[in-house]
């Protein structure tokens, strides 16, 4: 049987990479064999796509320029890592996937929105998120725990954008789970990481009619 495929989406400084190693660990406990997986990367190909854009260097070119990246190492990631492990029945983690596109490049970049439909049509195609999770927090949140996170080292290409650019970045996100309800979960990021992960779980066990326990604990009792 195919497995699933559940993205994580948000700005920066949300806790994406808190909650998908969270949720990879409690699947695990339930049983289940779970890649773990973040965009820009996941594949060879794609790490390569990743330095170019996080580092700056693609920005001369442009936006347009920068989306074709995110698409080409999506094409990759989901050709080499993501398809061939669901269709091996595990299930798949990814830290940003499409939306990312759409937000990023498509409303804060301006990208004409045929343009990022044509590309998730040639990469994404029919292999749409089973459940896409949002973690929403404040745009001055995110960036003060990226800030205290990030220490002395440089901001990326998109860390450095300003507070306006990260709060329409929100307002996209919620946009988007608007428009797509039956598969997007907003979750309430500012909470303590043990109850975001705690909301996490209920929206998965209730998507994919989990047992709550995990499994020694249901042999156990
Ligand atoms: N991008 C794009 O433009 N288009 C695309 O199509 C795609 C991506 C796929 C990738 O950056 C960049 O590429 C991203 C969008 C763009 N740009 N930005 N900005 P990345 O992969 O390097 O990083 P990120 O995806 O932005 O995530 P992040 O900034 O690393 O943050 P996070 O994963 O969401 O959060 P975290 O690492 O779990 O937590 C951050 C800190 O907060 C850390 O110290 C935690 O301990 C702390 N934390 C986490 N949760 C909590 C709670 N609940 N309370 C308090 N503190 C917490």
């Amino acid at each position: 049987m195919r497995g699933r495929f559940i993205t994580f989406e948000g700005g920066e400084g949300s806790g994406k990479s808190t909650q998908t190693a969270a949720l990879a660990q409690q699947l695990r406990a339930h049983g289940i064999d779970v890649l773990l997986t973040r965009e820009p990367g996941g594949s060879p190909g794609a790490e390569i796509i990743r330095h170019v854009i996080l580092s700056g260097a693609a920005r001369p070119f442009g936006t347009d320029v920068e989306a074709i990246l995110f698409a080409a190492a999506r094409d990759d990631h989901l050709r080499v890592t993501i398809l061939p492990a669901l269709a091996a029945g595990r299930w798949v983690i990814c830290d940003r996937f499409f939306d990312s596109t759409r937000a990023y490049q498509g409303a804060l970049g301006a990208v004409d929105p045929q343009l990022i439909r044509s590309l998730e049509r040639v990469t994404v195609g029919d292999n749409i998120p089973d459940l896409t999770i949002m973690l929403d927090v404040p745009a001055e949140t995110g960036m003060t725990r990226a800030a205290a996170r990030r220490g002395a080292a440089h901001a990326d290409r998109f860390e450095a954008e300003d507070l306006t650019f990260h709060r329409k970045l929100r307002e996209t996100f919620l946009d988007i789970a608007r428009q797509e309800p039956q598969r997007c979960v907003v979750i309430d990021g500012t909470q303590p990481p043990q109850q975001v992960e705690e909301a996490i779980w209920g929206a998965v066990r209730d998507r994919f009619a989990l047992a709550d326990a995990p499994i020694a604990q249901v042999a156990a009792s």
